[in-house]
Protein backbone atom coordinates (compact mmCIF):
# COMPACT_ATOMS: atom_id res chain seq x y z
CA UNK A 1 0.00 0.00 0.00
CA UNK A 2 1.24 3.68 -0.82
CA UNK A 3 0.69 6.63 1.81
CA UNK A 4 2.14 9.15 -0.23
CA UNK A 5 2.43 11.11 -3.47
CA UNK A 6 4.76 13.83 -4.30
CA UNK A 7 2.95 15.88 -7.16
CA UNK A 8 3.79 18.93 -8.81
CA UNK A 9 1.45 21.38 -10.37
CA UNK A 10 2.41 22.32 -13.68
CA UNK A 11 3.92 25.70 -14.52
CA UNK A 12 2.72 28.45 -16.76
CA UNK A 13 5.55 27.57 -19.59
CA UNK A 14 4.80 23.80 -19.41
CA UNK A 15 3.92 23.64 -23.31
CA UNK A 16 7.58 24.92 -23.73
CA UNK A 17 8.56 20.98 -22.37
CA UNK A 18 10.16 18.28 -24.13
CA UNK A 19 7.49 16.80 -26.77
CA UNK A 20 7.94 14.36 -29.43
CA UNK A 21 4.06 13.94 -29.65
CA UNK A 22 2.11 15.32 -32.61
CA UNK A 23 -1.16 16.29 -30.68
CA UNK A 24 -0.65 19.80 -30.69
CA UNK A 25 -0.02 22.32 -28.07
CA UNK A 26 -1.76 21.77 -24.69
CA UNK A 27 -4.21 24.36 -23.39
CA UNK A 28 -2.89 25.05 -20.01
CA UNK A 29 -5.99 25.51 -18.01
CA UNK A 30 -7.10 22.48 -19.26
CA UNK A 31 -3.74 20.87 -18.15
CA UNK A 32 -4.09 22.29 -14.57
CA UNK A 33 -7.86 21.22 -14.39
CA UNK A 34 -6.81 17.56 -15.46
CA UNK A 35 -4.02 17.65 -12.58
CA UNK A 36 -5.97 18.76 -10.13
CA UNK A 37 -8.82 15.98 -10.64
CA UNK A 38 -5.30 13.15 -10.59
CA UNK A 39 -4.36 14.59 -7.24
CA UNK A 40 -8.36 14.29 -6.54
CA UNK A 41 -8.39 10.67 -7.90
CA UNK A 42 -4.77 9.63 -5.63
CA UNK A 43 -6.33 10.96 -2.42
CA UNK A 44 -9.55 8.98 -2.79
CA UNK A 45 -6.83 5.83 -3.00
CA UNK A 46 -6.06 7.03 0.30
CA UNK A 47 -2.89 8.93 -0.53
CA UNK A 48 -1.88 12.09 1.22
CA UNK A 49 -0.30 14.42 -0.99
CA UNK A 50 3.11 16.26 -0.69
CA UNK A 51 2.21 19.26 -2.97
CA UNK A 52 5.43 21.52 -4.57
CA UNK A 53 4.99 24.40 -6.36
CA UNK A 54 5.38 24.92 -10.33
CA UNK A 55 8.92 25.49 -11.03
CA UNK A 56 9.31 27.61 -14.25
CA UNK A 57 12.49 26.71 -14.88
CA UNK A 58 12.12 23.69 -15.83
CA UNK A 59 8.80 23.35 -17.81
CA UNK A 60 8.64 18.92 -17.79
CA UNK A 61 8.77 19.73 -14.06
CA UNK A 62 5.58 18.19 -13.41
CA UNK A 63 6.66 14.58 -14.29
CA UNK A 64 8.02 14.16 -11.09
CA UNK A 65 8.58 10.44 -11.26
CA UNK A 66 11.72 10.95 -14.06
CA UNK A 67 13.47 12.25 -10.60
CA UNK A 68 13.57 9.68 -8.50
CA UNK A 69 12.85 5.84 -7.76
CA UNK A 70 10.92 5.62 -4.66
CA UNK A 71 10.64 1.83 -3.04
CA UNK A 72 9.73 0.44 0.33
CA UNK A 73 13.43 0.29 1.21
CA UNK A 74 15.03 3.58 -0.19
CA UNK A 75 15.40 6.54 -2.25
CA UNK A 76 17.62 7.03 -5.14
CA UNK A 77 17.34 10.45 -7.21
CA UNK A 78 18.27 9.60 -11.04
CA UNK A 79 20.27 11.69 -13.74
CA UNK A 80 17.95 12.52 -16.68
CA UNK A 81 18.94 11.92 -20.02
CA UNK A 82 17.49 14.94 -21.43
CA UNK A 83 20.12 17.92 -20.68
CA UNK A 84 16.92 20.27 -19.69
CA UNK A 85 15.89 18.34 -17.45
CA UNK A 86 19.02 18.01 -15.14
CA UNK A 87 18.45 20.78 -13.03
CA UNK A 88 15.24 19.12 -11.54
CA UNK A 89 17.03 16.93 -9.34
CA UNK A 90 17.31 19.65 -7.00
CA UNK A 91 14.42 20.39 -6.34
CA UNK A 92 13.44 17.40 -5.39
CA UNK A 93 16.06 16.43 -2.72
CA UNK A 94 14.22 18.17 0.15
CA UNK A 95 10.75 17.48 0.22
CA UNK A 96 12.09 13.58 -0.22
CA UNK A 97 14.31 13.77 2.56
CA UNK A 98 11.38 14.40 4.55
CA UNK A 99 10.53 11.09 3.98
CA UNK A 100 13.64 8.85 3.57
CA UNK A 101 16.67 8.77 6.27
CA UNK A 102 19.16 8.38 3.13
CA UNK A 103 19.44 9.54 -0.41
CA UNK A 104 21.41 7.68 -3.00
CA UNK A 105 22.31 9.05 -6.51
CA UNK A 106 22.65 8.21 -10.06
CA UNK A 107 26.18 9.76 -11.19
CA UNK A 108 27.72 10.81 -14.16
CA UNK A 109 28.18 9.03 -16.80
CA UNK A 110 25.00 6.97 -16.26
CA UNK A 111 21.56 9.05 -17.35
CA UNK A 112 18.44 7.54 -15.98
CA UNK A 113 14.94 8.28 -16.01
CA UNK A 114 12.39 7.08 -13.38
CA UNK A 115 9.63 6.50 -16.17
CA UNK A 116 11.92 3.65 -17.57
CA UNK A 117 11.71 2.13 -14.10
CA UNK A 118 8.96 -0.49 -13.77
CA UNK A 119 8.70 -2.11 -9.94
CA UNK A 120 7.04 -5.67 -10.36
CA UNK A 121 7.17 -7.08 -6.47
CA UNK A 122 10.90 -7.35 -5.77
CA UNK A 123 12.24 -7.38 -9.39
CA UNK A 124 12.92 -4.40 -11.46
CA UNK A 125 12.59 -3.73 -15.52
CA UNK A 126 15.10 -1.27 -16.23
CA UNK A 127 14.50 0.11 -19.67
CA UNK A 128 17.62 1.15 -21.64
CA UNK A 129 16.10 4.16 -23.85
CA UNK A 130 16.82 7.64 -25.42
CA UNK A 131 16.97 8.96 -21.92
CA UNK A 132 18.56 5.65 -19.81
CA UNK A 133 21.94 4.48 -20.67
CA UNK A 134 23.58 1.20 -19.85
CA UNK A 135 25.34 2.61 -17.06
CA UNK A 136 22.70 4.60 -15.02
CA UNK A 137 20.85 0.95 -15.71
CA UNK A 138 24.45 -0.46 -14.18
CA UNK A 139 24.49 1.66 -11.08
CA UNK A 140 20.36 1.60 -10.59
CA UNK A 141 20.39 -2.51 -10.32
CA UNK A 142 23.54 -2.30 -8.04
CA UNK A 143 21.85 0.24 -5.89
CA UNK A 144 18.65 -2.21 -6.13
CA UNK A 145 20.69 -5.11 -5.14
CA UNK A 146 21.68 -3.20 -2.06
CA UNK A 147 18.58 -3.05 -0.95
CA UNK A 148 17.68 -7.02 -1.86
CA UNK A 149 16.03 -6.38 -5.06
CA UNK A 150 17.04 -8.30 -7.89
CA UNK A 151 16.72 -6.20 -11.51
CA UNK A 152 17.02 -6.71 -15.01
CA UNK A 153 16.97 -4.28 -18.67
CA UNK A 154 15.02 -4.02 -21.42
CA UNK A 155 16.11 -2.48 -24.34
CA UNK A 156 13.75 -0.52 -26.02
CA UNK A 157 15.53 1.74 -28.17
CA UNK A 158 14.34 0.53 -31.11
CA UNK A 159 10.50 1.18 -30.16
CA UNK A 160 9.78 4.54 -32.17
CA UNK A 161 6.58 4.50 -30.03
CA UNK A 162 7.75 5.09 -26.43
CA UNK A 163 9.69 7.63 -24.62
CA UNK A 164 9.98 5.21 -21.62
CA UNK A 165 9.58 1.54 -20.46
CA UNK A 166 6.42 2.50 -18.81
CA UNK A 167 5.35 3.95 -21.75
CA UNK A 168 4.70 0.57 -23.04
CA UNK A 169 4.35 -1.70 -19.50
CA UNK A 170 2.28 -1.45 -16.22
CA UNK A 171 3.04 -3.86 -13.52
CA UNK A 172 -0.21 -4.31 -11.31
CA UNK A 173 0.04 -7.00 -8.64
CA UNK A 174 -0.33 -10.96 -8.47
CA UNK A 175 2.47 -11.47 -11.36
CA UNK A 176 0.04 -9.49 -13.60
CA UNK A 177 1.55 -7.43 -16.19
CA UNK A 178 0.06 -4.64 -18.87
CA UNK A 179 1.94 -4.73 -21.96
CA UNK A 180 1.38 -3.12 -25.62
CA UNK A 181 1.37 -4.96 -28.36
CA UNK A 182 5.03 -4.40 -29.51
CA UNK A 183 6.86 -5.90 -26.50
CA UNK A 184 4.27 -8.67 -25.57
CA UNK A 185 6.48 -11.56 -27.46
CA UNK A 186 9.79 -10.51 -25.61
CA UNK A 187 11.08 -12.84 -23.44
CA UNK A 188 11.76 -10.72 -20.60
CA UNK A 189 8.11 -10.64 -19.92
CA UNK A 190 7.70 -14.55 -20.10
CA UNK A 191 6.22 -16.27 -17.06
CA UNK A 192 4.08 -13.02 -16.03
CA UNK A 193 0.08 -13.00 -16.78
CA UNK A 194 0.62 -10.67 -20.04
CA UNK A 195 -2.45 -8.20 -20.45
CA UNK A 196 -1.97 -7.39 -23.86
CA UNK A 197 -3.24 -3.60 -25.15
CA UNK A 198 -4.27 -3.31 -28.88
CA UNK A 199 -2.02 -0.58 -30.58
CA UNK A 200 -5.12 1.48 -30.29
CA UNK A 201 -4.86 1.92 -26.83
CA UNK A 202 -1.25 1.60 -26.20
CA UNK A 203 -0.89 4.85 -24.62
CA UNK A 204 -3.40 3.35 -21.61
CA UNK A 205 -0.43 1.07 -21.15
CA UNK A 206 0.97 3.57 -18.95
CA UNK A 207 -1.73 3.29 -16.15
CA UNK A 208 -1.06 2.51 -12.41
CA UNK A 209 -2.06 0.35 -9.85
CA UNK A 210 -2.94 2.34 -6.64
CA UNK A 211 -4.04 0.92 -3.20
CA UNK A 212 -6.45 -1.53 -5.01
CA UNK A 213 -7.75 1.13 -8.00
CA UNK A 214 -6.30 0.96 -11.42
CA UNK A 215 -5.95 5.07 -12.91
CA UNK A 216 -6.05 4.54 -16.48
CA UNK A 217 -6.24 7.44 -19.20
CA UNK A 218 -9.87 8.07 -20.21
CA UNK A 219 -10.45 6.65 -23.64
CA UNK A 220 -9.66 3.11 -23.09
CA UNK A 221 -12.52 0.96 -22.68
CA UNK A 222 -10.66 -2.65 -23.40
CA UNK A 223 -8.05 -2.03 -21.25
CA UNK A 224 -10.97 -0.94 -18.72
CA UNK A 225 -13.33 -3.71 -19.39
CA UNK A 226 -10.23 -6.28 -19.41
CA UNK A 227 -9.34 -5.45 -15.99
CA UNK A 228 -12.49 -5.30 -14.22
CA UNK A 229 -13.11 -8.76 -15.95
CA UNK A 230 -9.72 -9.49 -14.05
CA UNK A 231 -11.38 -8.17 -10.57
CA UNK A 232 -9.92 -4.52 -10.64
CA UNK A 233 -11.27 -1.87 -10.21
CA UNK A 234 -10.46 0.86 -12.89
CA UNK A 235 -10.42 4.87 -12.85
CA UNK A 236 -10.27 6.99 -15.98
CA UNK A 237 -9.01 10.13 -15.80
CA UNK A 238 -8.29 12.04 -18.71
CA UNK A 239 -4.71 13.31 -19.03
CA UNK A 240 -5.10 14.90 -22.60
CA UNK A 241 -2.93 17.44 -22.22
CA UNK A 242 -0.03 15.50 -20.47
CA UNK A 243 0.03 13.24 -23.57
CA UNK A 244 0.44 16.23 -25.88
CA UNK A 245 3.94 16.25 -24.00
CA UNK A 246 4.48 13.22 -24.16
CA UNK A 247 3.65 12.46 -20.56
CA UNK A 248 1.07 10.06 -18.59
CA UNK A 249 -0.53 8.99 -15.43
CA UNK A 250 2.26 7.17 -13.81
CA UNK A 251 5.01 10.15 -14.79
CA UNK A 252 2.87 12.64 -12.82
CA UNK A 253 3.71 11.77 -9.00
CA UNK A 254 6.10 9.67 -7.06
CA UNK A 255 3.86 7.32 -4.90
CA UNK A 256 5.54 5.64 -2.11
C1 LIG B 1 9.95 14.58 -21.37
O1 LIG B 1 10.11 14.46 -22.59
O2 LIG B 1 10.85 14.33 -20.58
C2 LIG B 1 8.61 15.05 -20.87
N1 LIG B 1 8.04 15.98 -21.79
C3 LIG B 1 7.68 13.90 -20.65
C4 LIG B 1 8.15 12.96 -19.62
C5 LIG B 1 7.17 11.86 -19.36
N2 LIG B 1 7.63 11.01 -18.33
C6 LIG B 1 7.35 9.73 -18.24
O3 LIG B 1 6.70 9.16 -19.10
N3 LIG B 1 7.82 9.06 -17.19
Amino acid sequence: MFRYAIVRQPGENFADGLTSAKFGMPDFDLALSQHDAYCKALEVCGLELVRLPPNLQHPDSTFVEDVAVLTCRSAILTRPGAASRLGEVAGLREPIQRYFSSIREIEPPGTLDGGDVCEAGSHFFIGISHRTNEEGARQLSHLLADDGFTSSTVDIRKLRSILHLKSGIAYLDNNNLVVMEELAGREEFAGYNLICVAAEESYACNCVLVNGRVLIPAGSPNLGSELVRRGYASLPLEVSEFRMMDGGLSCLSLRF
